[in-house]
């Protein structure tokens, strides 16, 4: 009788996993992509930029904008903070969304694997002019001179400015060098959520965005280079790789202040008229909580820390393929 009970018990919690994430979506690394995938992924990010805005929010012209304006709002709340990675995580999540659901694209976010090109960004196959992101910034102008991105008008930033302007980039291929696996492996070594984290948000996280530099390495309008998306899904593999090191014991930890600071290099002070977020939303105390609230300012709904840190849970359904 035990062992019918058991067996009937294990078949029941199989029905309930298997009912959350069956087919995991594949996230890919771009280099592994076919050029028939690079342009489709090209082409539903070129037409977000077309799509018009459609939320209201400052600024915001177009529906890639509206993405931007998610960080540029909320920069100070979401970076130096436990909830980096999962408001990253998030982030990622609705904008893969609006390009399946509003631009057709049936493909999953690629992630850029940084290792690969660490010390010599300059000279990336991600910047390929075709079957790419376009290159570096022009000396004269900053503003990148080919690819499928070099019309784009940026109506947000720099920082949390409102100016039209291209999309600009100054590759350092000194900094880029903060990307090396032996950054990553260190990351991957700790013990702790409240050690991984700041990490991972050190190093790696530098590395793509001062390493390509201009509109990325602006901690608070960095989402007006498309590259924005590539390097966060790599810095989104990073932490999963991490959680998955020790599922039971990580998938569910969340931890670190909630209070951001009120300055940081970087990043451009917040101007008077945007209101301070309270960056504690949702989190009973100064310390960030599986109950904390992560606004996506309606380009997809909110949804606690809980609910995106199992990236196959009840929520979110993708794995990343190695690359
Ligand atoms: C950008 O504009 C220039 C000048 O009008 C044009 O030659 C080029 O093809 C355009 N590039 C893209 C990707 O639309
Ligand atoms: C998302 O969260 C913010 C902050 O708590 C809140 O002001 C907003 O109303 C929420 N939006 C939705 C659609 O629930
Ligand atoms: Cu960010």
């Amino acid at each position: 009788m035990a062992w019918f009970l058991e067996i009937f018990c294990l078949l029941l919690l199989a029905l309930a996993v298997s009912a959350e994430c069956t087919s995991p979506a594949q996230r890919k690394a771009w280099h592994k992509l076919t050029n028939a995938e690079k342009s489709a992924y090209i082409n539903a990010e070129l037409c977000l930029m077309k799509t018009p805005a459609t939320l209201g929010l400052r600024g915001a012209k177009t529906r890639f904008d509206e993405f931007q304006s998610i960080h540029q709002l909320q920069a100070y709340s979401t970076h130096f903070v436990g909830s980096f990675l999962p408001f990253h995580r998030l982030m990622l999540h609705a904008h893969e969304t609006a390009l399946r659901n509003e631009c057709g694209y049936i493909g999953y976010q690629p992630y850029w694997q940084e290792q690969l090109d660490a010390g010599k960004f300059s000279r990336a196959s991600i910047l390929d002019p075709v079957y790419g992101f376009g290159g570096d910034g022009s000396r004269t102008t900053g503003c990148i001179t080919n690819g499928p991105f070099a019309n784009y008008t940026n109506s947000l930033g720099p920082g949390y400015e409102i100016t039209n302007h291209c999309i600009d980039r100054r590759i350092n291929d000194a900094i880029s060098a903060f990307s090396a696996q032996s950054y990553i492996d260190a990351c991957l070594a700790m013990r702790d959520f409240e050690t991984a984290w700041p990490c991972i948000e050190g190093q790696p996280h530098t590395g793509g965005h001062a390493g390509i530099g201009a509109q990325m390495g602006n901690g608070v309008s960095s989402p007006g280079d498309p590259l924005f998306y590539l390097h966060h899904t790599w810095l989104d593999k990073v932490f999963w790789d991490w959680q998955a090191k020790d599922k039971a014991a990580r998938v569910m930890k969340v931890g670190g202040t909630n209070i951001g600071p009120d300055f940081a290099p970087g990043f451009p002070p917040r101007p008077a008229s945007i209101p301070k977020p309270t960056g504690a939303d949702g989190d009973p105390g100064k310390v960030t909580t599986l109950t904390h609230v992560l606004n996506m300012y309606g380009n997809s709904p909110n949804k606690t820390i809980s609910e995106v840190l199992d990236i196959q849970g009840a929520y979110l359904c993708y794995e990343y393929g190695e690359p």
